[in-house]
């Protein structure tokens, strides 16, 4: 079987939503020596958009959102995260959060392994997290970067909220600002004053890195 037929059997087990199935699938991909970030971006993350696009199409409801989330973080929590190897490096200090209304941390917990996998210590707020949380956290912990997730268009703007308090009390200055999530684009993390956009984990690491200043 090439990849290819790997990830694409993969993502029909997603869909069929049989977790045993599925979880057979993601272990014997892993066994048979395929990278586990693949599987993330080329299995999962695409089986969840078509969730996302069966839902929005009136195919699917909120249970079967629940369903897909209930599963893709089973295989990260039992097959995927195992096998990250850490790296001993201390990169700097990463406050991350997904931002205030909005409850998706799928994506968000994705770039917080693969951050802490690369060697950064990571704070993560968890979800719907105010800027008030946020600012509390820049003056507890001093990081280097704050990372802001957003899947929902009507909580994007919070991350210009995230940011306008971190001015007003005068430390944005010492922090870079990454975002990401579905809902964002490059264009308005430029527009609201962010340092960066990721637009997956990998690209989120890697601009983690080259802030702090080692690529
Ligand atoms: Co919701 N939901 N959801 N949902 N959900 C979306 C986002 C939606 C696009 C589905 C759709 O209609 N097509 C839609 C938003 C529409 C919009 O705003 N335009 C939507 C909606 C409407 C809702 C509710 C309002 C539904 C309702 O109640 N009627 C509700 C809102 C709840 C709330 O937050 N207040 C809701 C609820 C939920 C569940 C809780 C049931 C569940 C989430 C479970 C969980 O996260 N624990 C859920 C799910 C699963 C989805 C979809 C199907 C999948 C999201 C996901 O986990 N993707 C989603 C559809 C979609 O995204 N296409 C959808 C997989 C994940 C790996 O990808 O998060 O994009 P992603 O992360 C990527 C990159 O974006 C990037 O790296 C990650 C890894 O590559 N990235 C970053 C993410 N954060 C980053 C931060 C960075 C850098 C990169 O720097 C810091």
């Amino acid at each position: 079987m090439t990849e290819n037929e790997i990830f694409s059997k993969i993502r029909e087990g997603f869909l069929s939503f049989d977790f045993e199935e599925t979880k057979e699938l993601v272990k014997d991909a892993l066994e048979r020596g395929v990278d586990p970030v693949e599987i993330i971006e080329k299995s999962l993350r695409p089986a969840m958009e078509i969730v996302g696009e069966k839902f929005e199409q009136g195919e699917f409801f909120l249970s079967e959102l629940v369903v897909a989330g209930d599963l893709f973080k089973e295989i990260m929590d039992e097959l995927i995260s195992p096998r990250l190897k850490k790296e001993e490096k201390e990169l700097g200090t990463v406050v991350i959060g997904t931002v205030r209304g909005d409850l998706h941390d799928i994506g968000k917990n994705i770039v917080a392994t693969m951050l802490r996998v690369a060697g950064f210590k990571v704070i993560d707020l968890g979800v719907d997290v105010s800027p008030e949380a946020f600012l509390e956290a820049v003056k507890k912990y001093k990081p280097d970067i704050v990372g802001m997730s957003a899947l929902l268009t009507t909580t994007m703007i919070e991350m210009e909220n995230v940011i306008k308090e971190l001015e007003k009390a005068g430390v944005r200055k010492d922090v870079k600002i990454i975002v990401g999530g579905a809902a964002v684009t490059e264009d308005f993390a430029k527009k609201i004053g962010a340092d960066a956009y990721g637009k997956d984990a990998v690209e989120a690491v890697a601009i983690c890195k080259r802030l702090v200043g080692v690529s």
